[in-house]
């Protein structure tokens, strides 16, 4: 079949499909090209070997899988995003044997060469994709590959009908951390439900799998708790400036969670306690621990409130709220914060720590905490989330604890840019694009082994930002690069090959109306 490939409305390359190299790695062309290692993918594979040819999508492409529900789910996903981006319908398992021309296989198999859970293989042919995995995980991963994969505009031009040509080649993939987050804080401002969605569909993009909900804080109680409805009623109204607040329901934050789990990744509901606690202890006083009057709050201020570790009740109302969460949520780790308790005398502070881990446990979930629930005595299956006490988190580890890896001067989303940026703070740094990926999270903490890395979480703390356009500013495309610290290994990442990369992305962010921050430490036009 004779092919032509066009850039920006321009024939610049004849080729025959099916012969090999017919793109030659001399021939300059920007994209799309045939040549696999040439491919925007973020984060970048672990082996990629090009064939310099190309596997070309259109009409008559069809999807099948393995026949399991999980496999067929990931099959229809792809399917989906493929209708919406490009227009094209392509049926999945219609029909047992196929006699389409071009078929993309999604299959399980055993025999990967990698052994984690969301390893793929993808081999992409002529004729055939051909997508392995031992999990569902592993092949959502690889179809996230495959869409990265698909040019923008149809580029065979001689084709009958619109065809989007795949580099072919093989790509043997999997992450290096198994944890791989981002966190939002829906508690200084509210997001609602299609927002967080329109997020999370961002992040499983680029093979996130974890989504960390920052739920209650002094400034608002954003979760219906049936047994203490005050939380919501009463605990819910207020956020940063005096904006209207708002909660989600619990059938709202299932919603979530199963959108979540459709793209693999586990939401962890984070309630912030003892201090951050302001909301609850506004709507619910008995709990309060400062003796002071008690009012709502819309600023930005930390560390005034606490619940009163000493208190009985507290911890009736905390076997409550957990029950309540872990009922409908699947997440193995629950996040009970922990961070700046400035208002929480130190023995009661690890006191209520160790409490709080045993009402989790008993709930059936892991703790999670910031770096500071390490002085307590917690347990090796808790994990430690660092932020800012490098000591903490070696200290947690040598108990046996895993750590996530979020250091607020290189990770924290909520940092401007530079002092031109728009929204953000900047009381841990400056935190422009490059500095955001110049770094390496097994290596950040001194000491700290790398058995005891869990991952990486990029936290976005919401005091600045009300909405999805504010949110996409500062997120991106910063977290863009986060992906890839959390997936790539470090001897595989290198500024300038990613900038060149993240300028690939540019088709995806601006189709997906996502409000990145061009930042001008990257050439965002190609030459
Ligand atoms: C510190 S980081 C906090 C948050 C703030 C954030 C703002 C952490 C565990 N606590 O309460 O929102 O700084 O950057």
């Amino acid at each position: 079949m004779k092919t032509s490939i066009v850039f920006k409305g321009t024939i610049v390359l004849t080729c025959f499909l099916g012969i090999t190299a017919c793109t030659s790695p001399k021939v300059k062309i920007n994209y799309p090209t045939t040549d696999l290692s040439q491919a925007a993918l973020i984060p970048k594979p672990l082996n990629m070997a090009p064939a310099y040819s190309a596997f070309g999508l259109d009409s008559t492409t069809v999807i099948l899988t393995t026949a399991t529900e999980d496999f067929k789910k990931v099959g229809q996903f792809l399917a989906e995003k493929i209708g919406s981006g490009w227009d094209l319908n392509l049926p999945v398992n219609a029909s047992e044997e196929t006699t389409a021309e071009r078929t993309i296989f999604i299959y399980q198999t055993d025999s990967l060469a990698m052994d984690a859970p969301e390893a793929y293989e993808l081999y992409i042919n002529n004729d055939s994709v051909l997508l392995s995995a031992r999990t569902a995980s592993g092949a959502f991963r690889g179809i996230q590959t495959l869409r990265q994969l698909i040019p923008e505009q149809p580029n065979d031009t001689l084709a009958p009908q619109p065809m989007w040509l795949i580099p072919s080649g093989r790509i043997e993939d999997a992450p290096n951390f198994a944890y791989r987050g981002a966190m939002l804080d829906v508690a200084r401002h509210f997001f609602t439900v299609e927002e967080v969605k329109k997020y999370i569909d961002i992040l499983a993009y680029y093979k996130y799998n974890a989504f960390h909900m920052h739920l209650t804080d002094d400034q608002g109680w954003r979760l219906e708790i049936k047994s203490w409805p005050k939380l919501t009623t009463v605990g819910a109204q207020t956020e940063v400036g005096g904006g209207p607040g708002g909660f989600y329901t619990q059938e709202e934050f299932k919603e979530l969670v199963a959108y979540a789990a459709e793209r693999h990744m586990q939401l962890i509901p984070e309630v912030d306690m003892p201090g951050h606690t302001n909301a609850a202890c506004f709507a619910y006083p008995i709990l309060d621990g400062t003796g002071k009057e008690l009012k709502n709050y819309t600023g930005t201020r930390v560390g005034f409130s606490t619940f009163d570790a000493q208190k009985d009740t507290v911890y009736t109302f905390l076997d409550d709220v957990i029950r309540e969460i872990a009922a409908i949520s699947p997440s193995p780790y629950f996040h009970i914060g922990g961070d700046e308790s400035h208002a929480t005398k130190k023995g009661d502070y690890i006191y209520f720590v160790e409490k709080v881990e045993q009402i989790v446990q008993k709930h059936g979930k892991r703790m999670v905490g910031w770096n500071e629930i390490a002085q307590a005595n917690i347990s090796s299956s808790s994990v430690a989330q660092l932020w800012n006490e490098p000591h903490n988190a070696l200290k947690a580890a040598a108990n046996g604890s895993k750590i996530i890896v979020s250091p607020a001067t290189k990770a924290y989303l909520d940092m401007q840019y530079d002092t031109e940026s728009k929204y953000g703070l900047h009381w841990a740094a400056y935190i422009p694009v490059d500095d955001a990926y110049n770094w390496d999270p097994a290596t950040f903490v001194e000491g700290l082994p790398r058995e005891s890395i869990l991952g990486i979480e990029a936290p976005l703390w919401s005091e600045t930002i009300s909405n999805s356009a504010e949110l996409e500013y500062l997120a991106f495309p910063r977290a863009i690069g986060y992906a890839e610290l959390g997936w790539t290994p470090a001897e595989q990442r290198d500024w300038e090959d990613y900038e060149k990369r993240l300028v690939g992305q540019l088709p995806f962010l601006n189709s997906n109306n996502i409000n990145f921050y061009r930042s001008q430490r990257v050439a965002w036009e190609n030459p």
